[in-house]
């Protein structure tokens, strides 16, 4: 289930955008959006919380405090309600738009009457948002692009949503009296970054009792078909959710059936075919006599198809068949192969935590190393200087070996980085000399993402030729279903990644998963390196990193692919960059 903390911060964003569009106090607006990060990011359960212990989190007052309780006690906040209910339907169906920011979804409602996403694209093909005051041509092409990701993402839920959603009902099952087993499969078990329906499966000699439990869960709102194979229902949050049963002889057929994709199922039926066999989710039969061959397993289906056993983030027909004939499937990157994480924040910048508590839970995750990255002075409203840069730096190094310790072992390395902004020209905040004092430097773009494609290659390419820039962070800086990605010659930009010895960042947050499996395949034929990174801004954020490893398995890569599972003394001589030293 999603974290009662992020569903109060879903809350009071929504209140801080009815704030601003009704006209309210734009510094209220602000401190609620800031609570509303804070309290996402708090590593306690804020349902768990009494107005006092709610008082302690950062940005987080007595009167937000006392909405956050009223908000467990009641179901609802009645301040939210009122706003709610001044703002005409219409404007709330604009704001679903992500160009389109409340203010001028307002404006379009007031002055022009419109208050639906269709209305709003004929009103832009006529030309008619022209005249009002804060819109233009380039307006307009950002709200018809906003309104295009709106309508592909569909009812797309991202990855981690799923997963938490699934996980809870993969246990409350497992614990149903006769459930042999039970797991997730479809687009969720091979992580795709958004996730259309969850599939879940399980095994058992008859299928009530868990159909049952199925349809009682508390997160139901709709039971959509109720059968003795497959129930499906819909959850309060709008996800959907199929449970098949199968009985425990077909397992490994249904699991691979349901896992999918159907563009993987395609090929293996194929092969099936060309054997003179039948695969289906019950198993894999002699087309001539129907007698069944095998079905317990995965293993067993894939193995009699002539194919070892293929991870499911790979099944979607981009090549593993081929390579899974010629036995030359990828070795897979995993959690477990990292050593560390080379992009991270601190309350130093936009973090919420300390240094201290950062790296103390980076080294619960068993880390050997883990690099503090905070904005550079570039980047607005954060306020770095070279001095508090390098008073930061002081403490790092105090505390480098000291998290983590084993006996006499020194505990993990921490290393001192940045995350320096690329501007429009491809500079970076400070200059070369300054830069040598860091163990590494991520640079990333963070704004401008609308200059031309050329502009946009040219910029990233010319990061990449400074000596000092280590990782290019979210590379095109997409948020899923939210912002498209740049539009560059990626081609040029991997060709300039690869020649320079520069690694380009697969940002694990949920939101981003930057660069995206397809563009990892691609990079990786220009023998590109990889930094798997959380990019966490709170201690929670950390463990985002399963997502962005699903994302680097789903691109192909192996261990040696991936700068942060390599061993500190190489990983150190990749981040010279040929410097020498
Ligand atoms: P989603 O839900 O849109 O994120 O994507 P999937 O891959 O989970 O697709 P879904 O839920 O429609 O079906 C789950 C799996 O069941 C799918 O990956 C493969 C299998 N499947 C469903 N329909 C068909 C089909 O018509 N043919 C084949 N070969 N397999 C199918
Ligand atoms: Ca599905
Ligand atoms: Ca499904
Ligand atoms: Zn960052």
């Amino acid at each position: 289930m999603a974290r009662p903390n992020d569903e109060v911060a879903a809350l009071f964003q929504e209140y801080a955008d009815l704030i601003s569009i009704t006209g309210g106090d734009a510094y209220k607006a602000r401190v609620y959006e800031k609570a509303a990060r804070s309290i996402s990011g708090y590593h306690a359960d804020v349902s768990a919380l009494d107005v006092k212990g709610l008082q302690e989190i950062p940005n987080v007052g007595k009167s937000i405090a006392e909405k956050v309780a009223e908000y467990f006690r009641t179901g609802s906040v009645s301040a939210v309600d009122e706003l709610r209910a001044k703002i005409p339907a219409g404007v709330r169906r604009l704001t679903a738009i992500p160009t389109l920011g409340p203010k001028k979804a307002c404006v379009v409602y007031e002055e022009l009457g419109i208050s639906s996403v269709e209305e709003l694209t004929d009103a832009i093909h006529a030309e008619r948002l022209r005249d009002l005051k804060g819109f233009g041509p380039k307006t307009e092409e950002n709200i018809l692009h906003g309104i295009e990701l709106l309508q592909s993402s569909g009812n797309r839920v991202l990855l981690d949503a799923a997963m938490d959603l699934a996980e809870d009902i993969v246990a409350e099952l497992s614990r149903v009296t006769g459930c042999r087993r039970c797991t997730y499969a479809g687009s969720l078990r091979r992580l795709r970054e958004t996730v259309g329906d969850i599939d879940v499966l399980a095994a058992a000699g008859s299928s009530s009792a868990l159909m049952q439990a199925f349809t009682e869960l508390p997160y139901v709102s709709e039971v959509v078909a109720h059968g003795e194979k497959k129930t499906s229902i819909r959850t309060t949050k709008g996800l959907a959710v199929d449970l098949r049963v199968v009985p425990q002889a077909s397992w490994g057929a249904a699991l691979q059936y349901f896992t999918g994709s159907k563009a993987h199922n395609i090929r293996t039926r194929e092969l099936a075919v060309h054997q003179k066999l039948k695969l289906s989710e019950y198993g894999l039969f002699d087309a001539e006599t129907g007698k069944k061959i095998v079905s317990r397993t995965e293993q067993d289906v894939y193995a009699r198809l002539g194919l070892p056993w293929i991870p499911p983030m790979l099944r979607e027909d981009r090549g593993e068949i081929e390579a899974g004939l010629h036995g030359e499937l990828p070795d897979l990157v995993e959690e477990t192969d990292l050593k560390g994480d080379l992009h991270t924040h601190t309350d130093l910048t936009d973090g919420l935590a300390p240094l201290e508590e950062m790296a103390e839970a980076a080294a619960e995750r068993g880390y050997a190393y883990y690099a503090i990255t905070d904005h550079g002075p570039n980047l607005y409203m954060q306020q770095m200087t070279k001095e508090r840069i390098l008073a930061q730096r002081e403490r790092v190094r105090e505390l480098d070996g000291t998290y983590g310790k084993r006996g006499k072992r020194r505990g993990m390395r921490l290393l001192h980085g940045v995350e320096l902004n690329i501007d429009p020209d491809g500079d970076v905040d400070w200059p070369e000399e300054f830069l040598d004092g860091f163990d590494l430097c991520v640079a990333s773009v963070h704004s401008h993402f609308n200059q031309t494609r050329g502009a946009l290659t040219r910029r990233i390419v010319r990061a990449c030729e400074n000596p000092y820039v280590n990782i290019i962070g979210h590379p095109t800086t997409r948020i899923i279903g939210k912002r498209p990605p740049i539009d560059a010659d990626l081609d040029e930009i991997f060709a300039a990644c690869a020649r320079t010895g520069t690694a380009l960042e697969v940002n694990a947050h949920p939101d981003r998963l930057d660069l995206r499996d397809e563009d990892i395949l691609r990079a990786r034929r220009h023998g590109v390196k990889f930094a798997v990174d959380s990019d966490a801004h709170s201690t929670l954020h950390l463990a985002d990193m399963r997502y962005g490893v699903g994302t680097a398995q789903r691109g192909w890569l192996t261990k040696d692919d991936v700068i942060n599972t390599w061993p500190e003394t190489r990983l150190r001589r990749f981040l010279r960059k040929g410097r020498g030293r």
